[in-house]
């Protein structure tokens, strides 16, 4: 079949949008008609070369949902007509890590930047007959992907789709940074860095841990806004040692329990760090530019002020637990979803909602189909 798709094909432009050919599912595989996908960041690092994927061209998105229209012979638990997140990490099921039920840490994450599907094999071909990658082994940029059933977690179908798109990356990313990898607790103070899709589901992920204060820090005033509204209880519009000033000067000189760099660690770990409470933990949750090899952090300092600085990709816990769990926190009430989605766009006005990304204009746009 032909599908619509957005291609990464050259560094520094826009998305292609092109027809492709679509090859049917393989044995363990899935068609899934794409009903929503958010534009994270991550994407735009890839268009802009600071995250290098192995090939182009490549279609891009990984914060996809939608509906299963065909499954291969081989699958199990999903059905055609199941509404389904897609995971930007597959949980192969058999690695050391997946049966521990650790699937953030699945061996295959090492591959997503590579674009073959989980096989190895090409479900894609430009019109030229060349093969055309898929982001995460997902490629969710695209009126219908085929993605293999370690990539999938079926929802209720009564989950709106924009919805469900936000919890395939950025709302887990956020919120499990905070519950499942600094593990926050009542009365615990939080320093959010860069209040974007990850960074906002920290201020939210905090809240619902108990956290009593929350310092959203960011240099794009609307988003401090925004951040008060997810539960923020303290703002700075402030970076490098002023930042770092300012949330010594909220905290009565002591520092934060869990400070959170959810934006461009090279210039934020640091002041992040130094605004962290003695024995407090530090948590990235953001990527570095490849072209970024080391960032300093002066290890005497570290050694004597006992802070542990971490990485959380996935909110460090498996999607398939987080998933659902947050849909059920989204129904009570608890976990703000729509609040997140400050545009939507079609497909072929992508590269406008990544524009509006780089201008600080939204948290979170979707592309709805
Ligand atoms: C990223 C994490 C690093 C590899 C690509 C996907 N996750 C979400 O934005
Ligand atoms: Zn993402």
């Amino acid at each position: 079949m032909q599908t619509q798709a957005a291609l990464f094909r050259e560094i520094g432009a826009p998305l292609s949008i092109e027809r492709i050919e679509l090859d049917p599912p393989g044995p363990t595989e899935l068609l899934v008609r794409i009903a929503a996908a958010g534009l994270c960041r991550t994407d735009y690092h890839v268009m802009r070369g600071e995250r290098a994927v192995a090939m182009r061209p490549m279609v891009l998105g990984h914060e996809a949902a939608g509906t299963v229209e065909a499954v291969g012979a081989e699958v199990a638990d999903i059905k055609t007509g199941d509404h389904v997140v897609l995971t930007f990490i597959p949980g192969c099921g058999v690695c050391h890590f997946c049966r521990k039920g650790l699937h953030h840490l699945c061996a295959e994450g090492a591959r997503i930047t590579k674009g073959p599907q989980l096989d190895g094999s090409f479900r894609r071909r430009d019109r030229d007959g060349h093969d055309v990658g898929a982001f995460c082994m997902i490629g969710g940029f695209a009126e219908y992907a085929v993605v293999d059933q370690a990539s999938v977690v079926a929802i209720d179908d009564d989950i709106p789709m924009d919805l469900a798109s936000l919890v395939a990356c950025g709302v887990p990313a956020g919120v499990g940074a905070a519950r499942h990898r600094a593990k926050v607790k009542p009365g615990d103070s939080v320093l959010v860095v860069g209040c974007g899709g990850d960074g906002m589901n920290v201020v939210q992920g905090a809240r619902l841990c108990g956290a009593t204060q929350i310092i959203a820090a960011d240099i794009v005033p609307a988003k401090l806004v925004w951040a008060r509204g997810f539960g923020a209880t303290d703002v700075v519009d402030a970076q490098g040692e002023a930042l770092t000033e300012a949330v010594l000067a909220l905290t009565g000189g002591i520092g934060v329990d869990h400070a959170f760099v959810c934006i461009d660690p090279p210039a934020t770990l640091l002041p992040a760090f130094r605004a962290t409470a003695r024995g407090g933990n530090v948590v990235v949750t953001a990527l570095t530019p490849d072209s970024v090899t080391e960032i300093k952090i002066p290890p005497l300092e570290l050694f004597v002020t006992q802070k542990a600085i971490m990485g959380a990709v996935y909110g460090f816990n498996s999607p398939r637990l987080q998933i659902p769990e947050l849909l059920r926190l989204y129904r009570t009430g608890a976990l703000k979803l729509r609040e997140l989605i400050t545009q939507t766009y079609t497909l072929a006005d992508i590269n406008r909602g990544y524009a509006d990304l780089e201008a600080g204009k939204n948290l979170r746009g979707v592309v709805v189909f």
